[in-house]
């Protein structure tokens, strides 16, 4: 670390949920392909990433993403997510912030007009997009597959009692809480409330089911990390809602992606939606993300889908960070 370091970002949101692209200070990684650099910059830059998103820098909710050259020449660029929560193998709403800033502010020139293919920590995802003069109308990305990894699982919540659950893959694991006897959906708790119970129970479910969820095609893709709530929607047309717990202290602004993915993973495992369908995801503030069952797909043993996830980003500033050295803060906090 120089004494003073320097970032220059552009920050925007995705339906709400914060987007912070590091445009220029982003340190060069090793590695070849986004897994193996995302864990050469835990390893050797983890310190960026809490700087920039943590408090004094950021806040609870910050995330962000950085911009590497592609392994594959054929493609158009690598993302890496940092995120409060650490370095997400893939990050939905993080996606459609990163393209919006990136096309608006020709930081990536698609090598196929309309169409970007984009190296992810866990895996390769197609972009496609709409552009209203300079201003990007919306992004729509095919994701990494997803799949129910497991149904019908059990945990004791310190202040719900026994609860029972799902797991799905969306490009993270996901803990799917639907509305039950002892949880009668997100709309009757606050969000203060659903942070104080998703921490715990992820530490429980993690510890209950060790070594449970792996990536089948990828290891260092492993245990639940978020937490979905799932309740009564705001908006007669959409078909679900949902709060997500990420990092702390976070609840998702957006829909998100992975976990709008793993949820229409869920479903069609349980033939609840069908391929082709539609499924239009509802966030803790209503804010809207438009999924669809593009194809069946196999991960491992697995049958799952390809899910694509549609959605809008909008930029609002430009900021120049410094983390100095000899700032006690340097690396952040959380309180
Ligand atoms: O959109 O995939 C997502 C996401 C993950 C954590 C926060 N947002």
């Amino acid at each position: 670390m120089d004494s003073t370091s320097v970032f220059h970002c552009i920050d925007g949101h995705t339906c709400g949920n914060p987007v912070r692209l590091v445009v220029r200070g982003g340190p060069e990684l090793q590695g070849n392909s986004m897994s193996e650099k995302r864990q050469y910059f835990l390893k050797h830059y983890d310190w960026i990433r809490k700087g920039l998103m943590f408090e004094p820098r950021g806040h609870d909710m910050m995330s962000g993403s950085i911009l590497y050259p592609p392994s594959d020449p054929a493609n158009d660029s690598g993302i890496l997510f940092i995120e409060t929560s650490g370095c997400l193998p893939m990050c939905g709403h993080g996606t459609i912030g990163t393209v919006t800033i990136a096309l608006q502010e020709g930081l990536i020139v698609p090598k196929n007009p309309g169409i970007l293919r984009l190296e992810t920590p866990a895996g390769l995802i197609t972009v496609s997009y709409e552009k209203e003069g300079e201003r990007v109308a919306w992004v729509k990305f095919t994701n990494v597959n997803a799949y129910l990894a497991a149904s019908e699982l059990q945990i004791v919540s310190p202040e719900l009692g026994e609860l029972v659950f799902d797991v799905a893959y969306g490009g993270n694991f996901y803990a799917i809480f639907d509305p039950q006897k002892n949880f009668s959906g997100l709309q009757d708790f606050s969000a203060a409330e659903l942070i104080q119970m998703s921490g715990e129970l992820r530490k429980r479910i993690n510890q209950k089911y060790p070594g449970a969820f792996v990536h089948p095609e990828d290891a260092t893709i492993r245990d639940v990390s978020h937490i979905l709530w799932t309740g009564s929607t705001i908006d007669p047309k959409a078909t679900a809602r949902n709060a997500v717990f990420y990092g702390d202290k976070a609840i998702d602004r957006s829909p998100c992606g992975t976990g709008t993915s793993a949820r229409m993973a869920q479903w069609y495992a349980k033939g609840k939606l069908g391929l082709g369908e539609e499924f239009i995801h509802e966030s803790i503030i209503g804010s809207q993300f438009v999924g669809r069952v593009e194809a069946k797909a196999k991960v491992g043993n697995f049958e799952g889908i390809q899910p694509s996830i549609k959605g809008w980003a909008k930029v609002y500033g430009r900021n120049v960070i410094t983390i100095d050295k000899d700032d006690p803060f340097a690396h952040g906090f959380q309180v």
